[in-house]
């Protein structure tokens, strides 16, 4: 392959790519719900998803009340994830990075008052987890079902931006 060519193919994924990340961000809500930004493909430690959603015009995820719960599994199941994966983490804004054991969400800087966590959850098991992923496992009944565990910070994962309501 020649040069201009490489540089043509780059191009054209690059393109490609784009044309995916806006296909995806335009899968939302209306107007007087927040959106969200969900790709099944881009993985990254929490530092890198808050930066990556702020980079958007977005927001890591927060999920302060049932209401705010519902909205996002319903977006979620409007992707198909849910139904081809029977188990996955995202990252969510809620850490307690800062202080230990005082969860904050990073997005509005409010504290964690909105109680879904995971049995036996958050449990900062050792070295020390700091940051909080949504979790959802298939067989886990009323567990893993879109509740919260504190995780590794520096893992890659999968992550939800969403536009915060006025
Ligand atoms: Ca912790
Ligand atoms: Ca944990």
């Amino acid at each position: 392959m020649t040069k201009r060519q490489v540089v043509f193919l780059l191009l054209l994924l690059t393109v490609l790519e784009l044309y995916k990340l806006a296909q995806a961000s335009d899968t939302s809500l209306d107007r007087s719900e927040k959106k969200y930004f969900f790709s099944d493909t881009i993985k990254l430690n929490w530092y890198k998803a808050v930066e990556f959603c702020r980079s958007r015009g977005m927001y890591l995820l927060s999920i302060r009340n049932a209401a705010e719960r519902e909205a996002v599994v319903k977006y979620l199941e409007s992707t198909g994830y849910p139904k081809t994966h029977d188990k996955f983490m995202l990252w969510m804004s809620a850490n307690d990075v800062g202080e230990e054991g005082e969860f904050h969400w990073a997005s509005t800087g409010e504290r964690v008052n909105y109680l879904n966590w995971s049995n036996m959850e958050p449990n900062n098991f050792e070295p020390e987890e700091n940051c909080v992923v949504l979790e959802y496992w298939a067989q886990g009944g009323s567990n893993c079902n879109y509740t919260f565990n504190d995780r590794y910070c520096t893992l890659d994962r999968l992550f939800l931006c969403e536009t915060l309501l006025a």
